[in-house]
């Protein structure tokens, strides 16, 4: 039976690709598994049913059997693991691999969304406008580094793998802000993610929940 993964019915995001479901979707088309999708209303979300997957009443899930599992990091890597593609098979690289996916949602992602949390829900406060270069100043941090350990390498450790799918998924939740293009190899490590043939498939199924209209091409 296919995994069933949850996903936004009507993403805030308008299916620009940014909610992380697609991160989810991305790995599963990576390894060419087949996926059902359960729309869930943000009321849904916090009700029982959903809190028994989630608990705390976020998307996505994902369910294969018996298991149950939230976290769009730990399920990025159990699909990692059960399918060949997305981890290398030595073990140190497999390693480094993860620790990637580590750094990108423990150290890269964090101040992401601090950031987001900061335009949306504290626009309004008195000190924002002295809050939101503080704010961005610790992004640029984190990418100077990245992007200096990235260099002009096309993937992270070599091969592309579940860290680099991970990374590239944090990093395009930056694009918007064209903060990205600040670091040319990023934007372009970035646009080397979104230009593989999984990634596309992944936004195209995302963005048709978006739009109703089936994925095309
Ligand atoms: N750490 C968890 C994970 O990695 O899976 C975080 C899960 C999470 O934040 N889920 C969000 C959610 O369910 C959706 S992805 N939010 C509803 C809630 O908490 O009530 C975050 C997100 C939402 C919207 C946009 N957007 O509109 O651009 C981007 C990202």
């Amino acid at each position: 039976m296919n995994p069933t993964i949850t996903a936004f019915e009507q993403s805030p995001d308008r299916g620009r690709g940014l909610a992380r479901d697609t991160r989810v979707r991305w790995a599963l088309e990576e390894v060419g598994q087949p996926y059902e999708v359960r729309l869930v209303s943000f009321g849904a979300m916090k009700e029982g049913a959903h809190r028994a997957l989630h608990p705390f009443g976020q998307i996505p899930t994902y369910e294969e059997g018996d298991l149950v599992l939230f976290e769009s990091g730990a399920i990025v890597f159990h699909i990692a693991e059960c399918h060949a593609g997305l981890l290398p098979d030595d073990a140190n690289a497999r390693a480094r691999a993860i620790t990637w996916m580590f750094a990108a949602v423990n150290t890269v992602e964090p101040p992401i969304l601090d950031l987001q949390n900061t335009k949306f829900l504290e626009a309004d406060k008195s000190w924002y406008k002295e809050r939101l270069p503080i704010v961005q100043d610790r992004i640029r941090e984190r990418l100077a580094i990245l992007s200096g350990r990235l260099g002009d390498a096309d993937w992270l450790d070599c091969a592309f793998s579940a860290g680099d799918l991970m990374m590239v998924s944090v990093l395009l939740r930056m694009k918007p802000s064209g903060m990205l293009d600040e670091y040319p190899n990023l934007a372009a490590y970035t646009a080397r993610g979104e230009a593989r043939p999984a990634y596309k498939r992944a936004f195209a199924a995302q963005l048709a929940v978006f739009t109703g209209k089936p994925p095309s091409g």
